[in-house]
């Protein structure tokens, strides 16, 4: 197909960018990291969606290629931040089941000096149903190394409290359909995000709050003891040069 076939040519023509979403901590509001997100402006295509060419860069195996590109340049972006600032990477399961997914890893963070503690990967739930065994050996050997993992969109995917028993995630992050649902007062989204954090906290998991747009859903979820918030309310995805200059002195 068409957009398959400028996919394929995306990152020899340096069509590709990341953007940065702040995560902040749910007590002091300090930035505590950024979760890179990948776009694409296509030369014929103008903008394309991620909810549209990452399914396909999923299907086709690009996103391995695209995926490293994406780690180099968040990995070497993340340098120019104050050292307790952590950088957030979404990896896929065709990455996460690459045989070389942990050498990529490495490399990035030795091509660019990031020391593994300030890099956290996040997978879905559904990794662990293809292949549970590799995914976790991959994400256990990351781990050993110092990289915290992350558990992205939790709720949403094929929920299975198995792999929370068996791996120590830094972090569940809650997917936003249920911060909205909590701070509109539905008691079932009330409940699960009260027991996601309750068994994150007795688990030594952090939590983030996906999605927080108003004012309204930040004191709701203050008070259900998220530690990290991340949303519109507090920044958009925004630019290397915005992030970066959200450390200067001069704001
Ligand atoms: O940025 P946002 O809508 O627009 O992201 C849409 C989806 O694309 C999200 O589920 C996000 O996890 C995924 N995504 C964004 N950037 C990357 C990336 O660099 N790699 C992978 N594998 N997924 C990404
Ligand atoms: O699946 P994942 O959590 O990686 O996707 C992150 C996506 O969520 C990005 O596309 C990002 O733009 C989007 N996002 C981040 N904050 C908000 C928010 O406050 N509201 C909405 N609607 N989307 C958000
Ligand atoms: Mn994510
Ligand atoms: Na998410």
């Amino acid at each position: 197909r068409q957009l398959e076939f400028s996919l394929r040519n995306a990152l020899d023509r340096d069509e590709f960018s990341v953007v940065y979403q702040p995560v902040v901590d749910a007590i002091t509001e300090q930035v505590v990291s950024f979760e890179a997100l990948l776009r694409w402006t296509s030369t014929e295509h103008g903008f394309v969606s991620p909810a549209k060419f990452i399914p396909l860069a999923e299907d086709t195996r690009l996103i391995v290629p695209i995926g490293e590109w994406v780690l180099r340049t968040a990995c070497r972006e993340a340098m120019n931040w104050p050292d307790n600032v952590k950088i957030a990477v979404n990896v896929s399961g065709e990455q996460l089941l690459d045989p070389y997914f942990s050498e990529t890893v490495v490399g990035a963070l030795s091509a660019t000096g990031l020391p593994p503690h300030r890099l956290e990967i996040e997978v879905t739930e559904s990794i662990f149903v293809r292949d549970g065994t590799t995914a976790q050996g991959t994400l256990e050997n990351l781990m050993g190394i110092g990289c915290g993992v992350a558990l992205d969109d939790f709720g949403t995917g094929y929920s299975s409290l198995g792999y929370l028993r068996r791996m120590r995630f830094s972090t569940i992050k809650v997917d936003r359909s249920f911060v909205q649902g909590a701070a509109k007062d539905n008691p079932e989204s009330l409940a699960i995000v009260r027991a996601v954090v309750a068994m994150a906290d007795s688990l030594e998991m952090s939590t983030t709050a996906e999605g927080v747009e108003t004012e309204a859903e930040l004191a709701m979820i203050r008070k259900l003891g998220c530690k990290k918030i991340q949303g519109y309310f507090f920044g958009r995805p925004m630019s290397a040069t915005d992030a970066l200059a959200l450390f200067s002195p001069d704001r």
